[in-house]
């Protein structure tokens, strides 16, 4: 006969197990919170990022076990008994009960807020970086403007066919950004139609892009690799083919695209005239002023 300890054990882990295998995930995933692991030391804000979001949870499991633990506990031992009959006793207004009610989600609540202000404070902190970089959103693709180097490469916008699906994310259709590692990156946000949101899944940020204003991202790659992009805005039929790739690359490379950019004749800048508002009916592009 199993003892109750060992039954507690077994349960234990046999829930574990199916926990893990039914989320798909890894124990290095379980350490970053269920983060795509790739984002682990992406940019100089991941940690940062990555902290507060276990922070958080770890604040909310101890909250949620004991709000379960006591649940369980008063359904145990002030469940019905065998010959009681009618209502038990209605207790109400317990002063003490209700101004825990009141002052843990409170403390909670500030306290969430407080961290979280923190951080945002340290990763929207404009910084001079060596490299800027304007990102133009359009439906439903991107324009790549490497402002420093005066070159730039833009996505083809996708039309819906019905049929249209990315194969691969190293699809040749998707654009993609490239950035030096270990570079602070500074990227203006913009966009020429709707509202769109820049958003790399694994640098864990996003930033909506409005037409007509200025948004700023500021932050360092510090890993070399394929990131996945895309538009966090629904902004359109299409918008879930609104997809991009960053390539973060050494300097040498980064410096050897932008040549190659500048020698395929890709140098100047895509302006917001390129709207294409521009190309509806009974519109003359030259005649605008
Ligand atoms: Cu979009």
């Amino acid at each position: 006969m199993l003892s109750k300890r060992a039954i507690r054990r077994v349960a234990a882990t046999v829930f574990a197990s199916l926990a893990m295998f039914l989320t798909g995930c890894s124990a290095k995933q379980a350490e970053l919170g269920l983060l795509p692991e790739k984002s682990e030391g992406a940019t100089n804000h991941t940690q940062r990022i990555t902290d507060l979001w276990v922070g958080s949870w770890a604040v909310l499991w101890a909250i949620g076990a004991i709000a379960w633990g006591l649940m369980i506990w008063a359904i145990i031992v002030y469940r019905r008994r065998k010959g009681e009959t009618g209502m038990p006793a209605q207790i109400r207004y317990n002063n003490p009960i209700e101004t825990l009610f009141t002052v843990v989600p409170l403390i909670l609540v500030i306290g969430f807020f407080a961290f979280t202000a923190r951080d945002m404070a340290a990763i929207e902190q404009p910084v001079q970086s060596d490299v800027n970089i304007q990102v133009i959103g359009k439906q439903w693709s991107w324009d790549f403007n490497y402002v420093d180097a005066n070159v730039y490469t833009s996505g083809i916008q996708s039309q819906f066919t019905g049929t249209e699906t990315y194969k691969t994310r190293q699809d040749p259709a998707i654009p993609v950004l490239v950035l030096p590692v270990n570079k602070s990156v500074e990227i203006e946000l913009t966009s020429r139609d709707v509202i769109h949101s820049f958003w790399v899944v694994d640098f864990l940020y996003k930033k909506d892009m409005f037409p007509g204003r200025l948004n700023h991202i500021y932050f360092t790659p510090t890993k070399e690799g394929w990131f996945s992009g895309k538009c966090a805005e629904l902004c359109g039929e299409s918008h879930s083919l609104m997809l991009f790739n960053v390539h973060v690359v050494s300097e040498a490379e980064y410096a050897s695209y932008l040549t190659d950019l500048a020698a395929k004749g890709q140098t100047g800048q895509l302006g917001l005239d390129l709207v294409r508002n521009s190309n509806l009916p009974g519109d003359n592009p030259g005649a605008q002023e």
